[in-house]
Protein backbone atom coordinates (compact mmCIF):
# COMPACT_ATOMS: atom_id res chain seq x y z
CA UNK A 1 0.00 0.00 0.00
CA UNK A 2 0.82 3.53 -0.52
CA UNK A 3 1.02 5.45 2.68
CA UNK A 4 1.76 9.15 3.33
CA UNK A 5 2.11 9.70 6.85
CA UNK A 6 1.42 13.27 7.50
CA UNK A 7 2.94 15.95 10.82
CA UNK A 8 0.85 18.77 10.02
CA UNK A 9 2.35 22.55 11.12
CA UNK A 10 1.18 23.64 14.50
CA UNK A 11 1.65 27.52 16.30
CA UNK A 12 2.90 26.16 19.48
CA UNK A 13 6.42 27.87 20.55
CA UNK A 14 7.63 24.37 20.63
CA UNK A 15 7.06 24.10 16.70
CA UNK A 16 7.88 27.74 15.93
CA UNK A 17 11.69 28.53 16.74
CA UNK A 18 13.80 28.80 13.66
CA UNK A 19 16.35 25.89 12.61
CA UNK A 20 15.09 24.05 16.09
CA UNK A 21 12.56 21.30 14.49
CA UNK A 22 12.68 18.16 16.14
CA UNK A 23 11.85 15.43 13.77
CA UNK A 24 8.04 13.46 14.76
CA UNK A 25 9.71 9.96 16.57
CA UNK A 26 6.11 8.88 16.86
CA UNK A 27 5.40 9.09 13.12
CA UNK A 28 8.62 7.53 12.48
CA UNK A 29 8.41 4.99 14.92
CA UNK A 30 5.38 3.88 13.13
CA UNK A 31 7.20 3.84 9.73
CA UNK A 32 9.56 1.61 10.29
CA UNK A 33 7.73 -1.57 11.30
CA UNK A 34 5.16 -0.23 8.26
CA UNK A 35 8.43 -0.08 5.83
CA UNK A 36 9.51 -3.51 7.09
CA UNK A 37 6.20 -5.02 6.10
CA UNK A 38 6.50 -4.08 2.55
CA UNK A 39 4.42 -0.89 2.29
CA UNK A 40 5.51 2.19 0.19
CA UNK A 41 5.87 5.00 2.94
CA UNK A 42 6.64 9.02 2.54
CA UNK A 43 6.30 11.07 5.99
CA UNK A 44 5.26 14.90 4.61
CA UNK A 45 6.32 17.05 7.61
CA UNK A 46 4.70 20.15 7.62
CA UNK A 47 6.08 21.74 10.84
CA UNK A 48 9.64 22.33 8.57
CA UNK A 49 8.96 25.65 6.84
CA UNK A 50 6.10 25.58 8.68
CA UNK A 51 4.54 24.37 5.07
CA UNK A 52 0.89 27.02 4.69
CA UNK A 53 -2.29 24.41 5.34
CA UNK A 54 -3.36 25.20 1.86
CA UNK A 55 0.20 23.80 0.48
CA UNK A 56 0.12 20.53 2.83
CA UNK A 57 -3.42 19.45 1.46
CA UNK A 58 -2.27 20.43 -2.23
CA UNK A 59 1.29 18.34 -1.60
CA UNK A 60 -1.25 15.06 -0.23
CA UNK A 61 -3.32 14.84 -2.99
CA UNK A 62 -0.84 15.68 -5.72
CA UNK A 63 1.30 12.33 -4.09
CA UNK A 64 -2.78 10.92 -4.16
CA UNK A 65 -1.95 7.81 -1.59
CA UNK A 66 -3.41 4.89 -0.63
CA UNK A 67 -3.90 5.79 3.07
CA UNK A 68 -2.92 8.88 4.65
CA UNK A 69 -1.94 8.58 8.54
CA UNK A 70 -2.06 11.45 10.82
CA UNK A 71 -0.33 12.11 14.58
CA UNK A 72 1.82 14.82 15.88
CA UNK A 73 3.69 14.91 19.19
CA UNK A 74 1.58 18.27 20.31
CA UNK A 75 -1.41 15.98 20.39
CA UNK A 76 -4.54 17.67 21.51
CA UNK A 77 -3.75 20.81 20.47
CA UNK A 78 -2.74 19.97 17.06
CA UNK A 79 -6.36 18.18 16.71
CA UNK A 80 -7.99 21.35 15.32
CA UNK A 81 -5.28 21.15 12.46
CA UNK A 82 -5.21 18.02 12.13
CA UNK A 83 -9.58 17.77 11.98
CA UNK A 84 -9.18 20.66 8.97
CA UNK A 85 -6.78 19.37 6.51
CA UNK A 86 -7.89 15.76 7.47
CA UNK A 87 -11.37 16.71 5.76
CA UNK A 88 -10.12 18.44 2.82
CA UNK A 89 -8.08 15.90 2.29
CA UNK A 90 -10.59 13.36 2.17
CA UNK A 91 -12.65 15.81 -0.19
CA UNK A 92 -10.17 15.83 -2.65
CA UNK A 93 -8.76 11.74 -2.28
CA UNK A 94 -12.10 10.16 -1.58
CA UNK A 95 -10.95 6.57 -1.82
CA UNK A 96 -8.06 7.28 0.53
CA UNK A 97 -8.18 5.58 3.64
CA UNK A 98 -7.47 8.59 6.94
CA UNK A 99 -6.14 6.75 10.04
CA UNK A 100 -5.60 8.98 13.16
CA UNK A 101 -3.09 7.84 15.82
CA UNK A 102 -1.26 9.37 19.13
CA UNK A 103 -2.11 10.59 22.39
CA UNK A 104 -5.22 12.79 21.71
CA UNK A 105 -7.22 9.84 19.89
CA UNK A 106 -6.08 7.95 22.42
CA UNK A 107 -8.25 9.53 24.67
CA UNK A 108 -11.07 10.98 22.59
CA UNK A 109 -11.42 8.31 19.51
CA UNK A 110 -15.15 8.02 20.61
CA UNK A 111 -15.73 11.97 20.02
CA UNK A 112 -13.64 11.65 16.53
CA UNK A 113 -15.39 8.89 14.72
CA UNK A 114 -18.44 10.97 16.14
CA UNK A 115 -17.99 13.56 14.97
CA UNK A 116 -15.79 13.63 12.17
CA UNK A 117 -17.48 11.20 9.36
CA UNK A 118 -13.50 11.19 7.09
CA UNK A 119 -11.72 9.58 9.87
CA UNK A 120 -11.91 5.33 8.86
CA UNK A 121 -9.94 4.45 12.18
CA UNK A 122 -8.17 5.58 14.97
CA UNK A 123 -5.08 3.85 16.58
CA UNK A 124 -5.39 3.91 20.32
CA UNK A 125 -2.30 3.68 22.18
CA UNK A 126 1.36 2.29 21.12
CA UNK A 127 0.95 2.12 17.33
CA UNK A 128 4.03 -0.36 15.89
CA UNK A 129 1.99 -3.16 15.92
CA UNK A 130 -1.34 -2.40 15.71
CA UNK A 131 -0.52 -0.02 12.65
CA UNK A 132 0.59 -2.82 10.81
CA UNK A 133 -2.06 -5.59 11.50
CA UNK A 134 -4.45 -2.62 10.63
CA UNK A 135 -2.94 -1.23 7.41
CA UNK A 136 -2.78 -5.11 6.42
CA UNK A 137 -6.56 -5.77 7.05
CA UNK A 138 -7.24 -2.85 5.13
CA UNK A 139 -4.87 -3.77 2.25
CA UNK A 140 -6.66 -7.48 2.64
CA UNK A 141 -10.11 -6.44 2.99
CA UNK A 142 -10.11 -8.78 6.36
CA UNK A 143 -12.42 -7.71 9.78
CA UNK A 144 -11.39 -4.47 11.61
CA UNK A 145 -13.04 -6.17 14.51
CA UNK A 146 -9.98 -8.92 14.74
CA UNK A 147 -7.48 -6.01 14.95
CA UNK A 148 -6.90 -5.14 18.43
CA UNK A 149 -6.07 -1.57 20.07
CA UNK A 150 -7.83 -0.25 17.45
CA UNK A 151 -11.48 1.93 16.77
CA UNK A 152 -13.87 2.20 13.84
CA UNK A 153 -17.59 3.07 12.53
CA UNK A 154 -19.61 -0.30 13.09
CA UNK A 155 -22.99 0.68 11.60
CA UNK A 156 -22.19 4.26 12.14
CA UNK A 157 -21.54 3.79 15.53
CA UNK A 158 -18.04 4.21 17.05
CA UNK A 159 -16.86 0.96 18.50
CA UNK A 160 -13.39 0.34 20.08
CA UNK A 161 -11.24 -3.02 19.71
CA UNK A 162 -9.84 -4.45 22.69
CA UNK A 163 -6.74 -3.15 23.88
CA UNK A 164 -3.72 -4.22 22.19
CA UNK A 165 -1.41 -6.26 24.04
CA UNK A 166 1.77 -3.99 26.32
CA UNK A 167 5.01 -4.71 23.55
CA UNK A 168 7.45 -6.11 25.60
CA UNK A 169 10.36 -5.74 23.50
CA UNK A 170 10.85 -1.93 22.41
CA UNK A 171 13.89 -3.79 20.29
CA UNK A 172 11.36 -5.60 17.94
CA UNK A 173 10.49 -2.35 16.21
CA UNK A 174 12.75 -0.30 14.24
CA UNK A 175 12.28 3.59 14.17
CA UNK A 176 12.22 4.83 10.08
CA UNK A 177 15.45 7.34 10.25
CA UNK A 178 15.42 6.88 6.18
CA UNK A 179 11.90 8.49 6.19
CA UNK A 180 13.71 12.22 7.35
CA UNK A 181 16.33 14.56 5.59
CA UNK A 182 18.42 15.16 8.96
CA UNK A 183 20.12 18.28 7.44
CA UNK A 184 16.61 19.34 7.97
CA UNK A 185 16.43 19.36 12.14
CA UNK A 186 18.10 20.63 14.64
CA UNK A 187 17.73 21.80 18.62
CA UNK A 188 20.15 23.57 21.38
CA UNK A 189 21.14 26.29 19.11
CA UNK A 190 20.60 24.60 15.23
CA UNK A 191 23.01 21.80 15.81
CA UNK A 192 21.78 18.53 14.08
CA UNK A 193 18.91 16.50 16.25
CA UNK A 194 16.84 13.94 16.44
CA UNK A 195 14.38 12.50 19.56
CA UNK A 196 15.44 9.52 20.72
CA UNK A 197 13.44 6.96 23.23
CA UNK A 198 15.36 4.68 25.78
CA UNK A 199 12.33 3.49 27.63
CA UNK A 200 8.34 3.94 27.96
CA UNK A 201 5.81 4.79 30.81
CA UNK A 202 6.79 5.07 34.75
CA UNK A 203 6.40 3.61 37.82
CA UNK A 204 4.81 6.52 39.75
CA UNK A 205 1.43 7.35 40.25
CA UNK A 206 1.24 11.06 40.39
CA UNK A 207 -2.34 12.05 40.26
CA UNK A 208 -2.50 14.43 37.72
CA UNK A 209 -0.34 12.73 35.18
CA UNK A 210 -1.75 9.98 32.80
CA UNK A 211 1.19 8.64 31.45
CA UNK A 212 0.27 4.93 32.73
CA UNK A 213 -2.68 5.10 30.99
CA UNK A 214 -1.36 5.86 28.07
CA UNK A 215 2.37 3.32 28.46
CA UNK A 216 0.51 1.15 30.73
CA UNK A 217 3.86 0.12 32.43
CA UNK A 218 7.47 1.21 32.14
CA UNK A 219 10.10 -0.66 30.05
CA UNK A 220 13.06 -0.28 28.58
CA UNK A 221 15.07 -0.47 25.61
CA UNK A 222 18.56 -2.90 25.24
CA UNK A 223 21.08 -0.54 26.52
CA UNK A 224 23.76 -1.40 24.50
CA UNK A 225 21.74 -1.17 21.30
CA UNK A 226 20.43 1.96 21.72
CA UNK A 227 23.84 3.45 22.11
CA UNK A 228 24.68 1.56 19.51
CA UNK A 229 21.80 3.70 17.44
CA UNK A 230 23.42 6.83 18.70
CA UNK A 231 26.70 6.39 17.66
CA UNK A 232 25.34 4.77 14.49
CA UNK A 233 23.07 8.00 14.15
CA UNK A 234 26.10 10.28 15.55
CA UNK A 235 28.73 8.47 12.56
CA UNK A 236 26.95 8.55 9.79
CA UNK A 237 24.07 11.12 9.74
CA UNK A 238 26.43 13.61 12.16
CA UNK A 239 23.61 13.96 14.59
CA UNK A 240 25.00 15.75 17.41
CA UNK A 241 22.09 16.55 19.99
CA UNK A 242 19.71 13.43 21.38
CA UNK A 243 16.29 14.35 22.91
CA UNK A 244 15.13 12.10 24.93
CA UNK A 245 11.37 11.21 24.77
CA UNK A 246 11.14 9.45 28.05
CA UNK A 247 9.47 10.00 31.20
CA UNK A 248 11.35 8.50 33.40
CA UNK A 249 14.46 7.04 31.94
CA UNK A 250 16.07 6.42 34.75
CA UNK A 251 13.94 4.43 36.83
CA UNK A 252 15.75 1.79 36.69
CA UNK A 253 19.19 1.91 38.07
CA UNK A 254 20.87 -0.67 36.49
CA UNK A 255 19.76 -1.04 33.10
CA UNK A 256 19.94 3.14 33.16
CA UNK A 257 23.97 2.90 33.89
CA UNK A 258 24.42 -0.16 31.33
CA UNK A 259 23.28 2.53 28.74
CA UNK A 260 25.20 5.20 29.85
CA UNK A 261 27.93 3.10 29.97
CA UNK A 262 27.55 1.51 26.45
CA UNK A 263 27.36 5.40 24.87
CA UNK A 264 30.80 6.03 26.81
CA UNK A 265 32.34 2.47 25.05
CA UNK A 266 31.09 3.68 21.97
CA UNK A 267 33.48 7.61 22.26
CA UNK A 268 31.82 10.17 20.68
CA UNK A 269 31.12 13.60 21.86
CA UNK A 270 27.09 13.92 21.35
CA UNK A 271 24.40 16.29 23.41
CA UNK A 272 22.13 14.72 25.52
CA UNK A 273 18.91 16.60 26.74
CA UNK A 274 16.36 14.65 28.86
CA UNK A 275 13.91 14.79 31.71
CA UNK A 276 14.05 12.56 35.08
CA UNK A 277 12.95 12.42 38.59
CA UNK A 278 15.02 14.89 41.10
CA UNK A 279 15.07 11.65 43.88
CA UNK A 280 16.79 9.40 40.81
CA UNK A 281 19.32 12.74 40.56
CA UNK A 282 19.78 12.25 44.24
CA UNK A 283 20.34 8.00 43.98
CA UNK A 284 22.34 8.45 41.48
CA UNK A 285 24.95 10.88 43.16
CA UNK A 286 27.87 8.52 42.76
CA UNK A 287 27.42 8.13 38.92
CA UNK A 288 26.60 11.29 37.38
CA UNK A 289 30.18 11.57 36.87
CA UNK A 290 28.86 8.83 34.17
CA UNK A 291 26.00 11.11 32.73
CA UNK A 292 28.37 14.33 31.97
CA UNK A 293 30.62 11.55 30.24
CA UNK A 294 27.94 9.92 28.11
CA UNK A 295 27.33 13.77 26.97
CA UNK A 296 24.10 15.26 29.49
CA UNK A 297 23.92 18.89 29.07
CA UNK A 298 20.37 19.04 30.82
CA UNK A 299 17.65 17.65 32.90
CA UNK A 300 14.24 18.65 33.12
CA UNK A 301 13.09 17.69 36.51
CA UNK A 302 9.66 17.89 37.19
CA UNK A 303 9.11 19.28 40.20
CA UNK A 304 5.65 20.76 40.02
CA UNK A 305 5.65 22.23 43.34
CA UNK A 306 7.81 23.42 46.04
CA UNK A 307 5.17 22.70 48.72
CA UNK A 308 4.92 19.60 51.24
CA UNK A 309 1.37 19.92 51.45
CA UNK A 310 1.07 20.46 47.35
CA UNK A 311 2.97 17.63 47.00
CA UNK A 312 1.38 15.06 48.63
CA UNK A 313 -2.23 16.13 47.65
CA UNK A 314 -0.96 15.19 43.88
CA UNK A 315 0.76 12.38 45.29
CA UNK A 316 4.24 12.97 43.56
CA UNK A 317 6.20 10.99 46.05
CA UNK A 318 8.98 12.90 45.94
CA UNK A 319 10.26 15.43 48.59
CA UNK A 320 11.30 19.03 48.35
CA UNK A 321 14.87 18.84 49.99
CA UNK A 322 15.75 16.03 47.46
CA UNK A 323 14.65 18.64 44.78
CA UNK A 324 17.26 21.10 46.19
CA UNK A 325 19.38 18.51 46.16
CA UNK A 326 19.03 17.09 42.16
CA UNK A 327 19.97 20.94 41.51
CA UNK A 328 23.10 21.01 43.73
CA UNK A 329 24.60 17.54 42.70
CA UNK A 330 23.76 18.81 38.77
CA UNK A 331 25.46 21.90 38.86
CA UNK A 332 28.42 20.35 40.79
CA UNK A 333 28.71 17.83 37.47
CA UNK A 334 28.13 20.84 35.27
CA UNK A 335 24.43 19.86 34.11
CA UNK A 336 22.31 22.70 33.61
CA UNK A 337 18.48 22.04 35.60
CA UNK A 338 15.17 23.24 34.30
CA UNK A 339 12.73 22.84 36.80
CA UNK A 340 8.82 22.84 36.22
CA UNK A 341 6.23 24.40 38.30
CA UNK A 342 2.43 24.55 37.98
CA UNK A 343 0.15 26.66 39.48
CA UNK A 344 -3.59 26.44 40.24
CA UNK A 345 -3.69 22.69 42.10
CA UNK A 346 -7.08 22.56 43.71
CA UNK A 347 -7.23 23.68 47.01
CA UNK A 348 -3.96 26.61 46.22
CA UNK A 349 -4.34 29.52 48.12
CA UNK A 350 -2.79 32.62 46.64
CA UNK A 351 -0.55 32.65 49.89
CA UNK A 352 0.22 29.10 49.03
CA UNK A 353 1.07 30.69 45.42
CA UNK A 354 3.75 33.47 46.75
CA UNK A 355 5.20 30.86 49.38
CA UNK A 356 5.92 28.30 46.59
CA UNK A 357 6.90 31.00 44.13
CA UNK A 358 9.65 32.24 46.47
CA UNK A 359 10.89 29.11 47.79
CA UNK A 360 11.12 27.77 44.11
CA UNK A 361 13.42 30.98 43.66
CA UNK A 362 15.47 30.43 46.00
CA UNK A 363 16.19 26.61 44.75
CA UNK A 364 18.63 28.41 42.09
CA UNK A 365 17.91 26.11 39.28
CA UNK A 366 19.52 27.21 35.93
CA UNK A 367 16.33 27.13 34.44
CA UNK A 368 12.25 27.58 35.22
CA UNK A 369 9.75 26.38 33.34
CA UNK A 370 6.46 27.65 35.04
CA UNK A 371 2.84 26.35 33.93
C1 LIG B 1 9.48 15.29 22.63
C2 LIG B 1 8.20 15.97 23.05
C3 LIG B 1 7.99 17.26 22.62
C4 LIG B 1 8.91 17.96 21.66
C5 LIG B 1 8.40 17.56 20.26
C6 LIG B 1 9.41 17.59 19.20
C7 LIG B 1 9.10 16.56 18.15
N1 LIG B 1 9.09 16.99 16.93
O1 LIG B 1 8.87 15.42 18.47
C8 LIG B 1 8.63 19.45 21.97
C9 LIG B 1 9.51 19.91 23.11
C10 LIG B 1 8.77 20.44 20.80
C11 LIG B 1 7.20 19.32 22.47
C12 LIG B 1 6.31 20.33 22.39
C13 LIG B 1 5.00 20.18 22.77
N2 LIG B 1 4.45 19.15 23.47
CO1 LIG B 1 5.37 17.52 23.85
N3 LIG B 1 6.12 15.87 24.26
C14 LIG B 1 7.23 15.32 23.88
C15 LIG B 1 7.36 13.95 24.55
C16 LIG B 1 8.27 14.10 25.78
C17 LIG B 1 7.88 12.85 23.66
C18 LIG B 1 7.12 12.67 22.35
C19 LIG B 1 7.63 11.43 21.72
O2 LIG B 1 8.44 11.47 20.82
N4 LIG B 1 7.23 10.26 22.28
C20 LIG B 1 7.71 8.99 21.84
C21 LIG B 1 6.85 8.48 20.67
C22 LIG B 1 7.35 7.13 20.20
O3 LIG B 1 5.53 8.34 21.20
P1 LIG B 1 4.27 9.01 20.47
O4 LIG B 1 4.63 10.24 19.79
O5 LIG B 1 3.17 9.06 21.47
O6 LIG B 1 3.91 7.91 19.37
C23 LIG B 1 3.46 6.61 19.65
C24 LIG B 1 1.93 6.51 19.80
O7 LIG B 1 1.31 7.67 20.27
C25 LIG B 1 1.45 6.13 18.42
N5 LIG B 1 1.28 7.19 17.42
C26 LIG B 1 1.65 8.47 17.44
N6 LIG B 1 1.29 9.09 16.30
C27 LIG B 1 0.66 8.18 15.53
C28 LIG B 1 0.09 8.29 14.27
C29 LIG B 1 -0.50 7.16 13.70
C30 LIG B 1 -1.12 7.27 12.36
C31 LIG B 1 -0.49 5.93 14.40
C32 LIG B 1 -1.08 4.75 13.79
C33 LIG B 1 0.09 5.83 15.68
C34 LIG B 1 0.66 6.95 16.23
O8 LIG B 1 2.48 5.28 17.96
C35 LIG B 1 3.76 5.79 18.40
C36 LIG B 1 4.68 4.62 18.68
O9 LIG B 1 4.17 3.80 19.70
C37 LIG B 1 5.88 13.64 24.96
C38 LIG B 1 5.72 12.73 26.17
C39 LIG B 1 6.01 11.30 25.78
N7 LIG B 1 6.82 10.63 26.54
O10 LIG B 1 5.54 10.77 24.76
C40 LIG B 1 5.31 15.04 25.16
C41 LIG B 1 3.86 15.30 24.81
C42 LIG B 1 3.51 14.59 23.52
N8 LIG B 1 3.82 16.75 24.57
C43 LIG B 1 2.72 17.31 24.94
C44 LIG B 1 2.40 18.67 24.71
C45 LIG B 1 1.12 19.18 25.34
C46 LIG B 1 3.22 19.52 23.93
C47 LIG B 1 2.94 20.97 23.53
C48 LIG B 1 1.54 21.20 23.00
C49 LIG B 1 3.27 21.87 24.72
C50 LIG B 1 2.89 23.34 24.49
N9 LIG B 1 1.91 23.79 25.26
O11 LIG B 1 3.46 24.00 23.67
C51 LIG B 1 4.02 21.24 22.44
C52 LIG B 1 3.50 20.98 21.01
C53 LIG B 1 4.47 21.31 19.94
C54 LIG B 1 5.04 20.11 19.21
N10 LIG B 1 5.77 20.38 18.15
O12 LIG B 1 4.84 18.95 19.51
C55 LIG B 1 1.81 16.32 25.63
C56 LIG B 1 0.58 15.99 24.79
C57 LIG B 1 -0.62 15.75 25.69
C58 LIG B 1 -1.89 15.71 24.93
N11 LIG B 1 -2.99 15.71 25.63
O13 LIG B 1 -1.95 15.68 23.74
C59 LIG B 1 2.77 15.11 25.93
C60 LIG B 1 2.12 13.71 25.89
C61 LIG B 1 3.40 15.33 27.31
C62 LIG B 1 2.37 15.34 28.43
N12 LIG B 1 2.11 14.23 29.08
O14 LIG B 1 1.80 16.36 28.72
N13 LIG B 1 6.95 18.07 22.94
S1 LIG C 1 7.04 11.08 37.97
FE1 LIG C 1 6.52 12.31 36.13
S2 LIG C 1 6.04 10.82 34.50
FE2 LIG C 1 6.01 9.72 36.46
S3 LIG C 1 3.83 9.71 37.09
FE3 LIG C 1 4.82 11.50 38.08
S4 LIG C 1 4.54 13.22 36.63
FE4 LIG C 1 4.08 11.31 35.50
Amino acid sequence: MRILLVNVPHPAIGSRIPREQLPPLGLLAIGGPLIDDGHDIELLDGELGPLPLDRLVAEVAARAPDAVLFGHSGSSSAQPIISSIAAEIAAQLPAAWIIYGGVHPTYFWREILADEPHVHAVVRGEGEETARRLMRALEDGTRLDDVSGIAFRRDDVPVGTPAAPVITDLDAYRVGWELIDHARYGYWGGKRAVVVQFSRGCPHLCNYCDQRGFWTRWRHRDPVRLAGEIARLHREHGVEVFNFADENPSAGRKPWRAFLEALIAENISVTLVGSTRADDIVRDADILHLYKQAGFERFLLGMENTDEATLKLIRKGGAISSDREAIRLLRRHGILSMVTWVAGFEDQTDADLWRSLRQLVSYDADQIQAL
